[in-house]
């Protein structure tokens, strides 16, 4: 069946007009994206999702944390006058639900598509970084209120160092792929890492980060921008958990950093982007400098160096298990995007010092709230 079959779906969403045209959209690894246009010229385009229920094992909790976020949100901005294009909106089914189970078992969902804007898998200019920066710390700004407790997991662990390296092991002992051995090298630069990279749930456990709502996949295509590169929506709420600051800043950094793609094959291209790293801190922290404490700060490096090694072992993991979780586009696809992480966070610890520094001056510019303890 082809994907004009899918215009069937979007009829059971309560949409203005008829469906007549649908394409695919985006370049997410996890769900499936639709664009669909109606018969009405003058209505919203919609965008229609199947939600990838291997990774969100369980749709009814995630889509009631969307709609959470998202009230919120709403409420937040209630005076803005284009607050369609500001927040995600989620069109429920005709019977009133938040996603739909088609007859194949395949869970559906709907929400208005943010027109005039675009996402980019790589930036281009350090305006673009700036603002990105801006969206992702309004973004904590505007949830800093809600409650965590609030908030289911939709994945347990998500950013946990600790549970991605136990899965990496066990998909190591069971090498159920038979690839091991063709990864000697990357197994070893991780290996070799693993017991530095736990400096976040260190300060976490000794109580110095705060829980706060975060988004959790911080990645630099999930902000959409206008024409004039201005941030309009952050989008792809899928994860929004209870989580801490420097996992959003080291994820968002970890694209915006790179000169390269995500994985780019040919490894001399993934250089630093250092000025595309001080317009994304300087961005962030002109929003997010009014929550943030000392100490959150202080962990916002940490997350920088997690990020792309964390990435490097959940894709190596995927090789090793066969493919399951992420979207591939060839045989050795998450291979390829492991030695492209590996070489980012390789460019990263060498860089520390300097990105550490102007974490720090940016900082600078304003009080931080004091640390409880
Ligand atoms: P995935 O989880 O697969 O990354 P996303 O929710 O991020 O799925 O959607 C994939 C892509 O679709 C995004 O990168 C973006 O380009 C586009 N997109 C998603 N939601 C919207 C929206 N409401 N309006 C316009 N474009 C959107
Ligand atoms: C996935 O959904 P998408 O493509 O925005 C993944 C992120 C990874 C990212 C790597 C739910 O994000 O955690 O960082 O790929 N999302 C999920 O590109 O696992
Ligand atoms: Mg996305």
């Amino acid at each position: 069946m082809g994907i004009s079959s899918n215009l069937k779906i979007a009829e059971q969403f309560n949409i203005e007009g008829n469906p007549v045209s649908i394409t695919e959209f985006g370049s997410g690894h996890i769900n499936d994206t639709y664009r669909v246009s109606t018969d009405r010229a003058e209505g919203p385009e919609y965008l229609l999702q199947r939600i990838n229920n291997f990774v969100f094992k369980d749709v009814e909790v995630l889509m009631d944390n969307i709609k959470k976020v998202t009230d919120h949100l709403q409420k937040k901005m209630t005076d803005h006058p284009d607050i369609d294009q500001k927040v995600l909106k989620i069109i429920p089914t005709k019977d009133q639900k938040l996603y739909y189970i088609d007859e194949d078992d395949k869970y559906w969902r709907l929400m208005i598509l943010i027109k005039d804007t675009r996402s980019y898998d790589i930036l281009e200019t350090e305006s673009q970084a700036e603002e990105g920066g801006r969206a992702f710390g309004n973004f904590q700004a505007m949830l800093a209120d809600l409650d965590p407790g609030k908030i289911d997991y939709t994945i347990p662990n998500f950013c946990n160092i600790e549970f991605r390296l136990r899965n990496f092991h066990t998909a190591l002992k069971n090498d159920i792929a038979n690839r091991k051995k063709d990864v000697e090298t990357e197994i070893k630069y991780i290996l070799e890492r693993e017991n530095q990279m736990g400096t976040i749930l260190q300060m976490a456990a000794r109580g110095e980060l705060p829980l706060r709502i975060t988004h959790n996949d911080t990645k630099f295509n999930n902000i959409l921008l206008d024409k004039n590169d201005k941030a309009q929506c952050v989008i792809d709420l899928d994860t929004v958990m209870p989580g801490y600051v420097a996992y959003d800043f080291g994820d968002a950094i970890r694209t915006i950093i790179n000169r390269a793609a995500e994985d780019e094959a040919d490894l001399s291209k993934i250089q630093l982007n250092i000025p595309l790293f001080r317009a994304y801190t300087k961005g962030y922290l002109e929003a997010a400098h009014q929550f943030l404490t000392k100490n959150e700060v202080s962990s916002l490096l940490q997350g920088v160096l997690l990020f792309p090694y964390m990435q490097s072992v959940r894709f190596l993991t995927d090789y090793l298990e066969g493919d399951t979780y992420y979207k591939i586009q060839h045989e050795h696809h998450n291979l390829q995007r492991t030695r492209a992480q590996l070489k980012l966070a390789n460019e990263v610890e060498l860089h520390q010092n300097e990105l550490e520094e102007i974490i720090q001056t940016e900082a600078a510019k304003y009080t931080l709230a004091v640390d409880e303890n």
